[in-house]
């Protein structure tokens, strides 16, 4: 069986491609998860996408994928700058995490230069808008051996 990748994206995401685009381009969530899908698939993996503005939701999907997946690829969205309890779920997964930002959150406010996510990433892509997560998929594909 294919090996599994989670594609976690963290609050206002669900509105990439709708607002901003100056900043966070014109690709909608939907056509971000469709492009991981087929990336995963392409390099012999599967992608399962996930999508909440609740902290809460994304730390329990990171507890499913102990059981389900064998990496995480996440845009923690604006948790990534307060979020210990991402921190520490991603801590208890065995496998390799992937952080994504869409923007150069260093050429961004201050608020934005520290992830607590990074903390516990493998790699982190940033800047690189939606093709950040086909990088961050290839990335965790190698890194799974798969
Ligand atoms: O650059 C990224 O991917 C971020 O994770 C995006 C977060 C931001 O808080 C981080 O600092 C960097 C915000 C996501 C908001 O997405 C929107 C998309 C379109 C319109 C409005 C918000």
């Amino acid at each position: 069986m294919s090996k599994l990748i989670y594609i976690l994206n963290g609050p206002n995401l669900n509105l990439l491609g709708k607002r901003e685009p100056e900043i966070y381009g014109n690709t909608t969530l939907e056509d971000v998860e469709k492009a991981c899908v087929a990336k995963a698939a392409e390099l012999g993996c599967q992608a399962q996408c996930f999508q909440s503005n609740f902290e809460g939701q994304l730390v329990d999907w990171i507890h499913e994928a102990r059981e389900n997946a064998a990496a995480i690829v996440i845009n923690p969205g604006a948790y990534s700058h307060t979020s210990i309890a991402l921190l520490d779920g991603l801590t208890a997964f065995e496998g390799p995490v992937i952080e994504v930002h869409i923007s150069n959150i260093h050429q961004r406010e201050s608020f934005r230069h520290h992830s607590y996510v990074s903390l516990r990433a493998n790699g982190v892509i940033v800047g690189l808008g939606a093709q950040g997560y086909d990088l961050a998929i290839q990335a965790a594909a190698e890194l799974i051996g798969a």
